[in-house]
């Protein structure tokens, strides 16, 4: 396939080739360029509080495991024995002295290094002593954190993570700067038979939760309720951001607690706004108490004020794990976290309301595509085109509007990584360096409120919208129970969320 960029976005008109939904060879390149070098998220350092404590995750499709060494260090390996690569840990979480391989018993530290290898002397005598090093786990090269989030990258000579980041970051600070945030596990894991970008994209999408949504907002009431439907999108209601590296923020202003029911997550953030201002200033107090639904690409998602955490996993071009947790500050009460928890179940776990309405979306603009002629046709991301602009006080791209798609607009990240199968001959690290660094230049400092960047051509990568049933099927090996107890869920809890019996 050519992976021609001019053929699949057309950058002046703002329309994508439904081919990046369905496609194989594109599939195949998205885990080559995208996820092979792009900082993906991991786990979250609340997860893996102990030394020797770990979390098994995926980065594109390749199984990792995150693990906090005996020196408070945190690292991340592949989760592949190095003798004939047998899944080395198939526990999702825990605690351990070591992994040891079901095969044939290879013995690896939480720090990755090879420990022991049966009968060593009798069968390898000294041909492995010179290989220890070698022969220690794989390690993902980057390893970094932001609030406590943990990041991996395979690529060594990405940017740092706060870079990559970039102004998300400064948005993030609102919720993650005052007493810190933790996610609240195991997380609830379902499949949905849909691309992975769709997920990604979906929410910086704000344009759909007012009208997918309208049923469940209109049950639940409170502030979010206006949009149902989209009766009322007022241009004041919210802002929409293009953050750089294909990040996308969408707020609603003093929103926040939107989609709970009762009055204590209110009235924590009421108590709390005061000390967020007096820390970080009012633009940030204010989002503080407002819905902010953000992406961080390629491959994670989350809502403040509604709490919600999610992780996209590329399972094939047609279909994607994810993975969703709780998400709460480390100050709260336990008994809000615990309402917390079932309110981002109710509303975005496997079962969902809103998990539900969205996941029949995401089924829909992919499978649709099995279509031959429909595959060659194009998608629109056009929304809020005229009010694309610069704001004085906040970061990004700025769409001064409650719903814009400037952040699917934004993510010219893949275009970039088309754009190198044309230079194919170069040196990998060449092409990523470029690709990277002109990413980068282009990112708009607005902080200043200066901006060139709308100046340039729109790239634009995907878009998704709208609905059918069942879309989401239940991961067949339901999840293994904790062990160990990290999550301050109750079991009977956990079993009403995951549905698995006891
Ligand atoms: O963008 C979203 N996914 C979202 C925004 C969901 C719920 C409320 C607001
Ligand atoms: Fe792991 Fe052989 S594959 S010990
Ligand atoms: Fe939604």
């Amino acid at each position: 396939m050519r992976a021609n960029e001019r053929s699949l976005i057309d950058v002046e008109r703002n329309k994508q080739k439904r081919q990046i939904h369905w496609d194989e060879e594109i599939y195949a390149l998205e885990q080559e360029r995208i996820f092979s070098r792009c900082w993906l998220f991991l786990a979250h350092e609340s997860l893996i509080p102990n030394p020797g404590d770990f979390f098994c995750t995926y980065m594109g499709e390749d199984s990792a495991i995150v693990t906090r060494d005996q020196n408070n260090q945190i690292r991340a390996f592949i989760n592949s024995c190095t003798h004939r690569g047998a899944r080395v840990c198939h526990a999702e979480s825990g605690h351990t002295r070591a992994f040891v391989c079901p095969y044939h018993g290879w013995t690896f530290g939480i720090d990755g290094s090879l420990l022991s290898v049966p009968s060593e002397r009798s069968v390898y005598g000294s041909v492995l002593d010179g290989q220890r090093g070698q022969l220690a786990l794989q390690p993902v090269p980057r390893v970094e954190t932001f609030a406590g989030f943990i990041f991996g990258n395979f690529d060594h000579n990405a940017p740092s993570l706060r870079e990559y980041l970039g102004d998300v970051a400064w948005y993030m600070d609102a919720f993650t700067a005052r007493a810190g945030v933790e996610l609240l596990g195991p997380p609830v894991r379902s499949i949905i038979n849909c691309n992975w970008k769709v997920h990604s994209e979906n929410f910086v999408d704000g344009y759909h939760v007012g009208w997918t949504h309208q049923p469940a907002l209109k049950v639940i009431g409170g502030p979010m309720s206006a949009i149902a439907g989209n009766a009322r999108l007022p241009e004041e209601g919210g802002i929409v951001i293009a953050a750089g590296y294909g990040h996308g923020v969408g707020i609603i202003w003093e929103a926040a607690v939107g989609l709970h029911r009762g009055p204590d997550y209110y009235q924590f953030l009421s108590s709390k706004r005061p000390e967020v201002q007096a820390l970080l200033g009012e633009p940030k107090a204010r989002i503080y108490a407002s819905h902010m639904a953000t992406t961080i690409f390629p491959n994670c998602s989350f809502l403040h004020g509604t709490n919600v955490w999610k992780v996209w996993m590329p399972r094939g071009p047609h279909r994607t794990e994810v993975w969703t947790w709780a998400m709460a500050e480390k100050d709260m009460p336990d008994e809000l976290k615990l309402k917390i928890q079932k309110d981002v179940m109710r509303g975005f776990g496997t079962a969902g309301t809103f998990e539900s309405d969205d996941a029949d979306n995401f089924q829909s603009v992919t499978e649709v595509n099995q279509g031959y002629v429909t595959r060659h046709a194009l998608m629109d991301a056009n929304l809020g085109i005229e009010k694309d602009g610069v704001d004085d006080t906040f970061p990004g791209r700025v769409s001064k509007h409650i719903v814009s798609e400037v952040g699917v607009r934004n993510c010219r990240w893949m275009a970039d990584t088309w754009r190198d199968e044309e230079n194919v001959g170069a040196r990998v690290a060449d092409i990523r360096c470029q690709a990277f660094g002109e990413t980068y230049m282009l990112r708009p400092s607005t902080r200043r409120g200066t901006c060139r960047t709308w100046k340039l051509p729109r790239k634009l990568i995907w878009r998704s919208i709208t609905r059918s049933a069942s879309s989401i099927t239940r991961k067949p090996d339901c999840s293994v129970p904790e062990i160990t107890g990290h999550g301050s869920i109750p079991w009977s809890l956990r079993t009403f969320i995951t549905g698995c019996p006891s």
